[in-house]
């Protein structure tokens, strides 16, 4: 344990030894190093530890592939996983240094897009606090997600060179990369015995070099690994001799090709682009990963591979690894002689499928074509896996024939990823109850009839450590005060507030935190955008990723409402609200950044209007990433969960806002009805159509929006604000928006859920005005919080898939 003095001591040496200068002279970049060098060396050695007690308890592992880890800053969350925050914060602050000035000299990994990225690291962040053996499997993209900056409305995408500067958490391990081949020729040989042998020719090959992050564990000295890889050019290929030009020609382009592999970061999310460098990335982690598992399972256990799946499992995070599949079958055939039935059994008995999402248009299908050329081996075997999935419909199931198309691996000259991965895997999760039962009786019902026991809902959560005891740390002192420490080792103690919920003292100090958090957020507002807000306003928060399905939309709707009444009627007694917006649009999703562009001229006309004062403001925070999200998410009061029910498979962050103490306004969609069923209807808003009427209105052709146009002057109104340039100028207008609503029939329900959505936040008005009952639905929330931090997920899913028990 570190005093400040020694801690101080140890600093003072760092800063000697590896940047030649004091404290005093020190930089915030030379002391955010020197802390971090700090931090490293304390784990390491429990890093090597970890490793060496795994390989002697000889226990089940698990790894989480997935091609994204939105890791964001770690400085913060291993200095508290590490017992050193505290210790490290005050010495800052003991030598006349800002810790957050320091801390924030990290640049955010923003390895992932969004929900499903960040889920993935807060999946780690629990594995290791719960003492799993776990292993996280990504890329190192040398661009993360893209750098949002707004001109004139506008977004703009930067790229985002976050490794310009030193990472100091990787570890490279050039001993351990490995080769990854594509393209070439297969060969087929016939054995003495008759079995196929497959060799290959002419393959490219590109290097795979791991850079390992370590993953602390709170306070258990537990250190697992994040393992990226990064492609590079093998060092054997860079002399090569061409023989032919157009060898040599092949080989440049090879060349060039390979460093993109690892380049960037794709920046859709929920929306997949058939990109053959996608495909490249997935088979290149797929395969390196695989490589990477069979040879730490060999130099582990004494067992032969045989038995992969009673030591190993693999979950992949949606479908974008699943080339596991056909990778591991090749493997195990191609490499270590297995036949096609025992390498199938271990196959199908290691890998895990976990689902993020209904939309069609996330749902990726590749071309035959591109697959059979980049991967012809992989898609030889891919074609087997579907010819004999499809005959054993065909013979075993004969009442589902008729359905074999709508389930094929293989159809229409596209190979079905989603198809893949659940036909060659042992589970099918998905993430909140609404979620499962969609996928089992709608969207996968033919793969939920044939194997029902493969299905199972495991509903997502976040690490509370990072989501509210580093972030909100004046409203962790609150809840330890009044329910003591446990609820940091185990959540679901948060419940042992809800004795406090008519204690005013108790409830008193929550408001005050909240007001705290408020103005600290109001600070960083005044300082990003020259608005001051209201600090007493509501802060109503809508902050992830821009989507129609999000309905963005319907919060500037309301607000644009809000506008007109005030104008319509100065005197109208209102509680002053502060509009929160942070969203990144896909660089080529048109109506969504239509969507920022126009919440950006509503804002200016809102804010700058002397007849609205500070009743409305309307602000959007530029580059939502998850250091934004930690500053914003602990002053939220309002969370706007308002998806079209069904759509949202989860939704996490309704759960890290709830655990700050902010209330709900949602629909009936992803893990917001769990929300709702732990709180109760008095302790959130909920609104709208539910997911049964949705997809009946879908099922029927829709419903009609001209009619509510027609029919509500208050909708009429607004449309026709857009329509006719009220919010932007000659040439800035949201006629698109307009025409897309009224002549695409809303797809996703917007005016339909206007009344209703307006009407709930009349009701938020006034419960907000009742300010002890409000705080008493702010401590219930934070009570019931815990069901959704990632431990009671990992727990689930280690005890229900994965089979794994903690290490001693
Ligand atoms: C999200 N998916 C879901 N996808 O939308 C959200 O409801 C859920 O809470 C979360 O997963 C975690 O389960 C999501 O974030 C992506 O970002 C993909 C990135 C790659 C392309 C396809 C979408």
């Amino acid at each position: 344990m570190y005093t400040i003095k020694t801690f101080q001591q140890l600093l003072t040496d760092k800063l000697a030894k590896h940047q030649g200068t004091t404290v005093e002279e020190a930089s915030d970049k030379d002391l955010y190093y020197a802390v971090a060098s700090i931090v490293k060396e304390e784990m390491n050695e429990n890093w090597l530890k970890t490793r060496q007690k795994y390989k002697e308890q000889d226990e089940r592992q698990v790894y989480y592939i997935s091609m994204e880890f939105l890791i964001g800053r770690l400085m913060e969350s291993n200095l508290l996983n590490c017992g050193m925050l505290d210790v490290c914060t005050d010495t800052l602050k003991s030598l006349g240094r800002d810790p957050e000035a320091v801390y924030n000299q990290e640049h955010d990994a923003a390895l992932g897009n969004g929900g499903l990225g960040r889920l993935a690291a807060c999946f780690l962040d629990s594995i290791a606090s719960l003492r799993y053996a776990g292993h996280g499997s990504g890329i190192r993209y040398r661009y993360g997600l893209f750098e949002q900056r707004i001109i004139h409305g506008n977004q703009v995408e930067l790229p985002d060179y976050w490794l310009k500067e030193d990472y100091p958490w990787e570890t490279r391990k050039p001993e351990e990369a490995l080769k990854v081949q594509f393209g070439g020729e297969v060969h087929t040989h016939r054995r003495f015995d008759g079995s196929l042998e497959f060799s290959y020719n002419d393959v490219d090959i590109v290097r795979a070099v791991p850079y390992d992050v370590q993953v602390a564990g709170y306070d258990n000295d537990v250190v697992n690994t994040l393992r990226l890889w990064s492609a590079e050019l093998p060092p054997e290929d860079s002399s090569i001799l061409a023989d032919s030009e157009s060898k040599y020609y092949h080989h440049l382009d090879h060349m060039h090709s390979i460093e993109q592999i690892s380049g960037f970061l794709y920046p859709d999310d929920s929306h997949y682009e058939g990109k053959e460098l996608r495909i490249k990335q997935q088979y290149f982690l797929v395969s390196a990963t695989l490589q990477n598992i069979i040879r730490e399972y060999k130099e582990r256990h004494r067992a032969p591979l045989h038995k992969l799946h009673e030591k190993i499992v693999i979950q992949i995070n949606d479908t974008h690894p699943s080339l596991a599949v056909p990778e591991l079958m090749r493997i195990l055939m191609d490499d270590e002689g297995f036949s096609w039935e025992e390498a199938w059994e271990v196959t199908t008995q290691t890998i895990a499928y976990t689902n993020h999402t209904t939309l069609s248009e996330a749902l990726e299908k590749w071309p035959v074509d591109m697959i059979k050329n980049l991967l012809p081996r992989v898609f030889m075997i891919i074609y087997e896996i579907n010819e004999r999935f499809c005959k054993g419909i065909w013979f075993d199931h004969p009442e589902l024939r008729d359905r074999i198309p709508e389930v094929a691996v293989i159809a229409h000259d596209q190979v079905h990823m989603a198809h893949l991965a659940i036909v060659g895997s042992f589970s099918v999760n998905g993430v909140a109850k609404l979620h499962t039962e969609i996928l089992k009786n709608k969207e996968m019902k033919p793969f939920y009839d044939l194997f029902p026991e493969k299905f199972n809902n495991k509903t997502n959560g976040i690490t509370h450590r990072r989501w509210l005891l580093q972030v909100n740390p004046k409203l962790s002192d609150v809840i330890t005060e009044a329910i003591g420490p446990q609820w940091i080792k185990q959540p679901s103690k948060l419940i042992g507030l809800m004795r406090y919920s008519n204690d005013q003292p108790f409830l008193d100090k929550i408001s005050s935190v909240k007001q705290h958090n408020k103005l600290v957020l109001a600070q960083l507002i005044k300082e990003r955008t020259g608005i001051t807000v209201n600090e007493n306003s509501i802060f109503d928060v809508q902050i992830k990723r821009l989507h129609e399905y999000k309905r963005q939309l319907l919060n500037i709707f309301h607000v644009i409402y809000l506008y007109n009444e005030l104008k319509d009627n100065p005197a109208l007694d209102l509680t002053p609200r502060t509009f929160i917006f942070a969203a990144k649009a896909a660089p080529s999703y048109h109506m969504a950044k239509e969507v920022i562009k126009l919440i950006h001229h509503v804002a200016s006309v809102v804010n700058n209007d002397k007849d609205i004062g500070d009743k409305l403001k309307v602000i959007f925070l530029e580059n939502y990433n998850v250091s934004l999200a930690e500053k914003i998410i602990p002053a939220a009061e309002l969370s706007e969960q308002i998806s079209t029910a069904s759509k949202e498979a989860s939704g996490t962050g309704n759960m890290k806002m709830m655990m700050n103490g902010a209330i709900t306004v949602g629909t009936l969609d992803g893990a917001n009805i769990e929300i709702r069923d732990l709180v109760g209807d008095p302790n959130i808003f909920i609104f709208g159509l539910n997911s049964e009427e949705v997809l009946d209105y879908y099922a029927h052709g829709g419903y009609n929006a001209k009619g509510i146009y027609h029919t509500d002057e208050r909708v009429r109104k607004i449309m026709d604000q857009l329509n006719g340039g009220e919010f932007g100028s000659q040439e800035i207008e949201f006629k698109d928006i307009f025409y897309h609503i009224l002549y695409n029939n809303d797809p996703y329900f917007v005016l339909k859920d206007f009344d209703p959505y307006i009407e709930t936040h009349e009701l938020i008005e006034r419960s907000y005005r009742n300010q002890k009952a409000w705080q008493k639905m702010s401590v219930a929330n934070i009570a019931y919080s815990g069901k959704f931090s990632s431990d009671r997920t990992i727990h689930e899913y280690a005890s229900d898939i994965w089979k794994l028990k903690p290490l001693k």
